[in-house]
């Protein structure tokens, strides 16, 4: 996944026709597309290899099984054309290294869930987020989902991890965290679904959210 825009767009619609829309015209600002249960699960895995088309694919199953399980998940994922897979860190090194070694067999790659981005995500996870982002990068994930409401704490896993890892930060707009802010703490890229694919027009959307990271990146705000 190539670096421009910063942005991927979290894909949660569930229409067919209207996902591929939204994909094709957003596809200029956005670095990925993230596709998880609500449009799999309404449309089909066969969404992942059209979606391809637009741009790179990391497919959003929070997988969290014993390793038997996440291997044979993590197969069909890679299977149906997705370029990389987000999964649970919290199910323990065992797990985490099935998804990596499927991943490895594909050439593709796996993101690990640090902490999530909602306020429960600060009663369970949150605690054993640093401990977790540790064994990502031990494990030899590629990189961590890590929440942009909470860019103290993008800051703090950056500083476990140094350059090790790329982080992912999805809680940009709906859910109150500002791209530009979650950049500076140390996400390479921002996750962002409602304010752009129920925007009137997510392509203004996109672009609004595009510029505002570029302008905070060169210092501008
Ligand atoms: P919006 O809140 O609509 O921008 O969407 C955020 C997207 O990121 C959704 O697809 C969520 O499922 C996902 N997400 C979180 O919001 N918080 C997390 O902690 C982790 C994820 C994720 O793994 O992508």
């Amino acid at each position: 996944m190539e670096k421009k825009s910063c942005m991927i767009l979290a894909l949660d619609v569930s229409d067919r026709e209207e996902a591929l829309k939204i994909a094709e015209d957003v596809s200029e600002f956005v670095d990925a597309v993230k596709v998880g249960y609500p449009l799999v699960l309404a449309t089909g895995l066969g969404i992942i290899r059209e979606l391809s088309e637009f741009a790179p694919i990391i497919a959003d199953f929070k997988v969290a099984d014993i390793p038997n399980t996440n291997r044979l998940i993590c197969e069909q994922v890679f299977e149906a054309g997705a370029d990389a897979v987000i999964v649970q860190g919290f199910t323990g090194r065992d797990s985490l290294d099935a998804c990596i070694e499927v991943a490895s067999e594909y050439r593709k790659d796996v993101f690990v869930v640090s902490e999530m981005s909602h306020p429960g995500g600060a009663e369970f996870i949150q605690p054993v987020g640093e401990a977790i982002a540790k064994m990502a990068g031990e494990a030899g994930a590629f990189g961590l989902v890590a929440p942009a409401t909470r860019p103290e704490r993008v800051k703090a896993i950056r500083k476990i991890i140094g350059d090790k890892l790329t982080i992912i930060s999805p809680g940009v707009g709906a859910q109150g965290g500002k791209a530009s802010d979650v950049i500076a703490a140390g996400a390479d890229w921002v996750i962002v679904g409602r304010s752009i694919y129920k925007a009137e027009s997510p392509r203004e959307a996109a672009r609004e959210i595009a510029t505002e990271i570029e302008a905070g990146t060169n210092g501008e705000n």
